[in-house]
Order: structure tokens, then sequence, then C-alpha cells
């Protein structure tokens, strides 16, 4: 089994991205936006508690999204491979995958971690505001919220990983298609040298 992370602040393609590599290397997609998303669609309790944070652009309580996390694992036993997309975010959501992964017998593979500059990261949102009926993409205040809470609590995700030495850092500014070649060959280069371990 090979799980990818999938890692980057808001807006830096991590959606876009995702629907390739899970259609390439055949991985199940678990993004915690959509999911959550899902939840808020349904008006299930988990959705409207979600809902304030989200449209704030503030993190939803850690103990909600691992707790999705824990049950789409239980739901697909026999994936080939997990596609996570922004999640964890939060040094606390890292701790709480490493155990669920061991508790299922495998790891973290690598973590892919996109670099977008911050004008760019607002363009973006900004522009998908326009189509996405997302509340947290028409506000520019509320865009630059969640680039705050990417950096005071998403970052110490990468610097967790760091020190297991996962991260391959990968430039998110470019045509999607060339992002993707680099995503593809970071993830090619860590299988091999995994073959020949
Ligand atoms: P998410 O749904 O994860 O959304 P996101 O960070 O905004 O990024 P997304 O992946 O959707 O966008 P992408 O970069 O692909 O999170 C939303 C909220 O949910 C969070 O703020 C939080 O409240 C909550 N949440 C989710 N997970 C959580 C967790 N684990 N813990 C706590 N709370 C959680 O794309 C953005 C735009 O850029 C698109 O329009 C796209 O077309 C465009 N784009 C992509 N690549 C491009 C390129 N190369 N060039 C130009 N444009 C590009």
């Amino acid at each position: 089994m090979f799980n990818i992370i999938l890692f980057g602040p808001p807006g830096s393609g991590k959606g876009t991205q995702s629907e390739k590599l899970m259609q390439k290397y055949g991985l199940k997609h678990l993004s915690t936006g959509d999911l959550l998303r899902n939840e808020i669609a349904a008006k299930t309790p988990l959705g409207m508690e979600a809902k304030s944070f989200m449209d704030n652009g503030i993190l939803v309580p850690d103990e909600v999204v691992t707790g999705m996390i824990s049950s789409a694992l239980e739901a697909n036993p026999n994936a080939s491979g997990f596609l996570f997309d922004g999640f964890p975010r939060t040094q606390a959501q890292a701790e709480a995958l490493d155990k669920l992964l061991a508790l299922h017998k495998t790891e973290i593979g690598i973590v892919l971690a996109l670099e977008v500059g911050e004008d760019e990261l607002v363009s973006r949102l900004l522009n998908r505001g326009l189509t996405s009926g997302r509340a947290d993409d028409v506000n520019e205040l509320v865009i630059r919220e969640r680039i705050i809470e990417y950096h005071k609590k998403t970052m110490a995700v990468a610097e967790h990983y760091q020190m297991l030495d996962k991260v391959v850092y990968v430039k998110g500014e470019g045509t999607v298609e060339d992002i993707f070649s680099a995503l593809c060959a970071a993830i090619d280069e860590k299988n091999e040298i995994a073959d020949f371990a």
C-alpha cells in the first residue's frame, strides 16, 4: 500500500492535482474539505457544526475530521493506497493519522508539498469564488484568514513529516500539466527507492 499526503496552502491546487493523481495511481482520494461539504449539504449535525468554522476560514476541530478519516479508512479495507488531500492540517491530526495507519499496518509514503505565493493563492480562490458557490471563496478577508490558519497551525505538519524525511517540495505555479508531471516524478522516484530498499 502506498499512501500520499498532498500538502499546501488553500488554493495551492490540492483538489485539482488530486483528481489526476488518484486516476493515474489508482488511489482512494480522501479530501476532508469534500467530506465536510457533503455533511453540510446533507444537513447532518456534524455538517452544521463544521459550517460556522468553514464559512469563517477557521479549521474545524481536530476530533471531527480525525473521526471522519478513521471511518473512511474502515470503509475502504481493500484500497491499494490513500491520497490524503487537505488532511492532516494540524500536528494533532498528523499524529492521529500516523497512529491510524499503523493500526492498518501501513504508513505515509510521501508528502508532496505544493509551494505557491500568497497573491497567487488569493487570486485563484477569488476567481473560483465566482462560480464555486463556496462562502469561504468570495470574501478576501476570509481567504486571508485561511492563509493565516495555514501558517499558524498547518505548517507544523510539514515539519512533522520532514523529521521523518518524507517531504518533497514541488513548485505549484505554472500549468496544471507541468505541476502534475513534477508530482508524478517525485512519486515514481520514491517508489523506485522503496522497491530497491
Ligand atoms: P479545502 O476543501 O481543503 O479547500 P482549500 O484548502 O481551499 O483548497 P482546494 O484543494 O479546494 O483548492 P485547490 O488548491 O485545488 O478546505 C476548506 C475548508 O474546510 C478549510 O478552510 C477548513 O475550514 C475545512 N477543513 C478541511 N480539511 C480540514 C482539516 N483537515 N482540519 C480542519 N478543517 C478542515 O484549487 C484552488 C483554485 O486554484 C481552483 O479554482 C483551481 O482551478 C485553481 N488552480 C489549481 N491549480 C492551478 C494552476 N496550476 N494555475 C492556476 N490555477 C490553478
